[in-house]
Order: structure tokens, then C-alpha cells, then sequence
């Protein structure tokens, strides 16, 4: 028998659970699916040796409730996963959102049923729920990408993936681990697992730009002062040109980019500049130079300054040359934060393949084949990625309207209003989807800033009879063209990312995420709200009726 609720979640990450928060305190039932056995989403799965946020903690939290950021206390300058997963559990235990929660339930199916105007939700344990809404917090990086190694499943060793972590300790001490990928991920774990093991072969396919972390505790006298102006500085994430995230303390003191370009000006002041944000550390780094994403030159001075800054840190040449990232400018693949990466291969007990030099033949049960030798492992560590923005959504079977399939709506790459809705799909809501800041901002401020308009839709449908929205397809194409504008504006495009779908096979090449700032995304939101929601088109009959409802508000 299927059970019937006002709203459907998927997903009980950062997403879901404040989803579920709002919608409750509308008076809203609801049912949250979650494929995991507890709450957390990334979070969660992602367990990873090194695993650790790189947005501050202090801005990497919640802003809804001014009670919970000031008790909260954070341990580090950069969250460590175990830590975020304690405060996620809390936030849950706190607002009690465990009850409406169902564990250890992938959703497999989202059809929307025309004639009743609901939508029926189907998990791989034989739940059926109904809901005139369905909302998808499925997160933007949940679907591992599982890479392309013939023969991976006759290695004798261990295999971990780090989206996949398993829950228990795993250890490698006296063990020889091969790793591969060298984006976030593989450059937060490399460094720790290096620590541990007898022997780490990283296999490198591409070089990627880290920039140091300066992770470490928090300063109580800088954290008092930092909650004592909380408001301001959560109204600086939300309104900021700094996509949410940043330097705290730069944030506090108003930092601006301190030098407009690079192109005009000797290497020897851009060095000066890009010095004084990498000492401070952390992903602001890419603020040192205000036309970096924009303007070649420039770009190509700042990543001047990251390879000579590796050449300076690793002591083999050969070693050092082959970290040096060439093959995109900086940025334009998501730039990572480390503690101790390329010091890392300073180490006797690390060794480094370049995958472009000498690529994989085979996995074989002992370990790597390579064209010229076998590389002898225990265990092999894969940090290879995701089927990021669009995975979690597209391996459901999502029908909208006369069945359409979502996958078929997005056959030539994800097309949304706002990244909210798809035009076909009435009621359904994705948090933070293709389309909106999402992975170019920080999660955190973009998931409450995405929640918070969805139930403000709701209040309004609610308020004036309205049973269904849709997102106007002429909205849609607009939008879908100001964000393909945005970022062909930017040196985005050059990077053969993840953003653009470029890590897997076949997957349309589109800029997946808005490049725009989430100041200008919010405003933009804003004005969509104030205007009655244009572009959203209200009905107040169920759908298969004939009778044409309001268009607008
Ligand atoms: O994944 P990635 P990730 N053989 O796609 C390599 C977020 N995140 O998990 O570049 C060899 O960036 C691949 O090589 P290449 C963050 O947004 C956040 O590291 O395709 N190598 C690449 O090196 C991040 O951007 C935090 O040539 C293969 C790597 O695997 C996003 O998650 C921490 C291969 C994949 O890098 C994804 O990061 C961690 C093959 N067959 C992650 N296939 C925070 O701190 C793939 N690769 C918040």
C-alpha cells in the first residue's frame, strides 16, 4: 500500500535535512529516503584517510539557526569529516529529524502520476510514496565514477574506494598502496596513507594546482569574535563575490582581490601577491588576482607561480616536473587544498608513475602492469571521482509529464530553470542542480539558499490555492543560455572537467554549474520571487484537466 505525504525528499545529507526542517515547520508531512544507513551524504560515504573539508568551518556550517552556529564548536581552521558527521548527527538529533527519515533505501524510481497530480516514489526495498511534491537532494558528487582499469576485478589485494570508504579502520601499515586519481580527493589521502604505509605509488594521470590549507586549530579569541559578528559574516557568504567560501579572516577585513590582472605587471609582483594568499592558505588563493578566471595571461602567471613554488618544494626534479600541472589553467579543473601533498613526495616510502609517460596495460592479481613493469601491491586506493551533478539524478527513472524521462530531457546535457526545475516535470525540485552555483560555492550556502526558495514556493502555492508549477520552457532556455553565456566568459571551458562532464565516457560536454557568483544568483532568485515567480507557470486543477490555470502568479 503506498503511503501518502505532502512531500518526498531524497536524500538525508546537508540537502535533505534542512529540506526537511522547513518543510515541517510548515506543518508539511514528509518522507526522506536515504540510500545510507545514517544522515550525512558526502559525508557519510566519503570516510577517506585525510578526508576534510576545504571551506572554513566556521563558514561550512549552517546559518538557519543562530543558536546552533554559536554552541556548535569547531576543532580546525578546515573541518575533518569525522567532525562534520558529528555535528550533521547533531543537527538531526537536535531538530529531530530522524523519525521522518527511512534508511537503507535507494530510490529507484520518481513518476509523476498526471491524473492525481502526485508523484510516486519507489525505493529497492519496496517503498511506495505519494507526494504532490518530490524534492531531490540527491548532492552534486554521489555517484562514484568507477574508472576504466581492465582487469581491476583479479587484483588479489584490497580495493577502496574513497567515495565508498569502508566503516571500519582500514590500515596499511607494512602494506604497499597503489593510489589512483590526484584530484581533492587523492591529494587530501595521499599525504596520510603515505604516513602509514610501507610503500605509496601514486599513479598520475593529470597534474592538478594545490594550494596549502595553513590548516590548524582555531584560535577562542578569533572564533568568539568571528560568532559575536556571525549575522555579518553569513550576510558576507550569501551577498559575496567570494561564491560563499574564502578566507574568513580576509572576509572580516574586507579583502579584495589585490591586484585587478596579472598581465600588466612584472612575474615578480604577481609572485608577491600570489605569496602573501598562499602563506594564508586555502582555496582563496584564486582571489590574489582579479582577472584570473577571466584572462589568459594572467591565468598563466598565477600557475607560473604554483609550479615554481612545486619546484621549490619537491627535491627530485623529475619528480617535480611531473606534479607541475600543464595541461589546464588554473582553476578551470576545481582547484584542491592540501596539507603536506608535494612535500609528500620528498618521502623514500613514495613513488610517483606518470600515467601519460607510461599507462596502465592491466590490473593483474599482484598489482599494476605498465607497458615497461609490474608495480607490486597489497591494496589499491581509488580516488577516481564522480558522475558528478547529474549521476544521482539520472540513475533514478524519473518520469515527468506523458512519461517523458528525465533522461531523455537532458539527452544534450542538463537543461533547468534556475536549476531548480525542468520544464515537464511539475513539482519537482532538484537542491542545488545543474544550472545553479552548487559546486562553485559553498554547499552549505547554496543548499540553504535552494531550500529556503522552495518552501517559499510552497508557501505561495499554498497560500493561493495552487496545486501544481511548472518551469516555463522559454525560462528554461533563457536560463540554460545565460549560464552557457556566463561561462564561455570564463576560462572554465579549457579545463576538461568534471564541471563539464569531460571524466566520463559519453556524457554530453556541458558547463553544468553557474559561474555567475551566488550574490548575483540570489538577487537573481529574489527578483524571479518578487515578480510573482516568473517564469514558473501555477495551475490550481490537477494538471490533466483542461482548464488552463494561472500562468505566473
Ligand atoms: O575527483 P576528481 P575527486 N586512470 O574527478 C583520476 C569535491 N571534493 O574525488 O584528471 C587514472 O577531481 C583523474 O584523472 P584525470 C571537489 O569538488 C571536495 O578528487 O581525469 N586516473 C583525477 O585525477 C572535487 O573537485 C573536497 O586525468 C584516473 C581523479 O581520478 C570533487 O569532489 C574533498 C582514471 C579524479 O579527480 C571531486 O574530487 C574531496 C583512470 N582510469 C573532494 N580515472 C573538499 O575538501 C580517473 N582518474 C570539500
Amino acid at each position: 500500500m503506498p503511503e501518502r505525504f505532502d512531500a518526498v525528499v531524497v536524500g538525508a545529507g546537508l540537502a535533505g535535512l534542512y529540506m526537511l526542517h522547513r518543510l515541517r515547520g510548515m506543518g508539511l508531512s514528509v518522507r526522506v529516503y536515504e540510500a545510507g544507513s545514517d544522515v550525512g551524504g558526502t559525508w557519510y560515504w566519503n570516510r577517506y584517510p585525510g578526508a576534510r573539508c576545504d571551506v572554513e568551518s566556521l563558514a561550512y556550517s549552517y546559518s538557519f539557526s543562530d543558536e546552533l552556529q554559536q554552541q556548535w564548536e569547531w576543532t580546525d581552521r578546515y573541518p575533518p569529516q569525522p567532525e562534520i558527521l558529528r555535528y550533521i548527527n547533531h543537527v538531526a538529533d537536535r531538530f529531530d529529524l530522524r523519525r521522518d527519515i527511512r534508511f537503507e533505501r535507494r530510490v529507484e524510481s520518481a513518476r509523476f502520476n498526471e491524473a492525481e497530480c502526485l508523484w510516486e516514489v519507489r525505493s529497492d526495498k519496496g517503498d511506495h510514496a505519494r507526494a504532490p511534491f518530490c524534492i531531490m537532494a540527491t548532492g552534486c558528487l554521489s555517484t562514484p565514477f568507477e574508472p576504466d582499469l581492465p582487469g581491476l576485478e583479479d587484483f588479489a589485494g584490497g580495493v577502496y574506494r574513497t567515495n565508498l570508504w569502508p566503516h571500519e579502520n582500514v590500515r596499511f601499515e607494512g602494506r604497499r598502496v597503489g593510489i589512483f586519481g590526484t584530484g581533492s580527493t587523492g591529494i587530501q589521502a595521499i599525504p596520510v596513507i603515505a604516513r602509514e604505509a610501507a610503500h605509496l605509488t601514486v599513479f598520475q594521470r593529470t597534474a592538478n594546482y594545490s594550494i596549502p590549507a595553513v590548516n590548524g586549530p582555531l584560535d577562542p579569541a578569533f572564533v568568539r569574535a568571528f560568532k559575536a559578528r556571525y549575522a555579518e559574516h553569513r550576510e558576507h557568504q550569501r551577498l559575496g563575490l567570494s561564491m560563499g567560501a574564502g578566507d574568513l579572516e580576509a572576509a572580516a577585513r574586507d579583502m579584495k582581490p589585490m591586484l585587478p590582472t596579472a598581465e600588466k605587471v612584472t612575474q615578480a609582483e604577481v609572485n608577491r601577491v600570489c605569496e602573501a594568499y598562499w602563506s594564508r592558505g586555502g582555496a582563496h588563493f584564486m582571489g590574489a588576482i582579479g582577472d584570473v578566471m577571466s584572462n589568459e595571461a594572467s591565468n598563466r602567471r598565477v600557475a607560473d607561480f604554483v609550479r615554481t613554488r612545486i619546484r621549490a618544494i619537491v627535491r627530485d626534479p623529475e619528480t617535480a616536473e611531473t606534479l607541475c600541472p600543464t595541461t589546464h589553467p588554473i582553476g578551470t579543473k576545481r582547484i584542491c587544498v592540501d596539507t603536506d601533498y608535494y612535500a609528500t613526495y620528498n618521502r623514500p616510502n613514495v613513488s610517483l608513475i606518470n600515467l601519460r609517460k607510461t599507462p596502465v596495460e592491466s590490473i593483474e592479481p599482484q598489482g599494476v602492469r605498465l607497458a615497461n613493469r609490474l608495480v607490486e601491491l597489497d591494496d589499491l586506493v581509488l580516488a577516481t571521482g564522480f558522475d558528478a551533478m547529474t549521476g544521482a539524478l539520472l540513475r533514478m527513472d524519473i518520469r515527468g509529464s506523458h512519461g517523458r524521462k528525465l533522461s531523455q530531457a537532458w539527452r544534450d546535457g542538463p537543461r533547468t530553470y534556475l536549476g531548480l526545475m525542468v520544464p515537464g516535470f511539475p513539482n519537482l525540485f532538484t537542491v542545488t542542480g545543474p544550472g545553479s552555483p552548487s559546486v562553485l560555492s559553498n554547499m552549505v550556502v547554496s543548499i540553504e539558499q535552494h531550500v529556503e526558495f522552495i518552501a517559499g514556493i510552497l508557501e505561495h502555492m499554498r497560500e493561493r490555492g495552487y496545486q501544481s508549477i511548472r518551469a516555463n520552457p522559454q525560462a528554461e532556455a533563457d536560463w540554460t543560455a545565460e549560464v552557457a553565456k556566463r561561462a564561455n566568459a570564463t576560462l572554465y571551458s579549457k579545463g576538461g572537467s568534471w564541471y563539464l562532464g569531460a571524466n566520463v565516457e559519453g556524457k554530453p560536454r556541458m558547463f553544468m554549474p553557474y559561474v555567475g557568483g551566488v550574490g548575483a544568483y540570489r538577487s537573481t532568485c529574489e527578483s524571479v520571487a518578487a515578480n510573482g515567480y516568473r517564469g514558473f507557470n501555477f495551475r490550481r486543477d490537477a494538471p490533466a484537466a483542461t482548464h488552463a490555470g494561472a500562468s505566473g502568479s
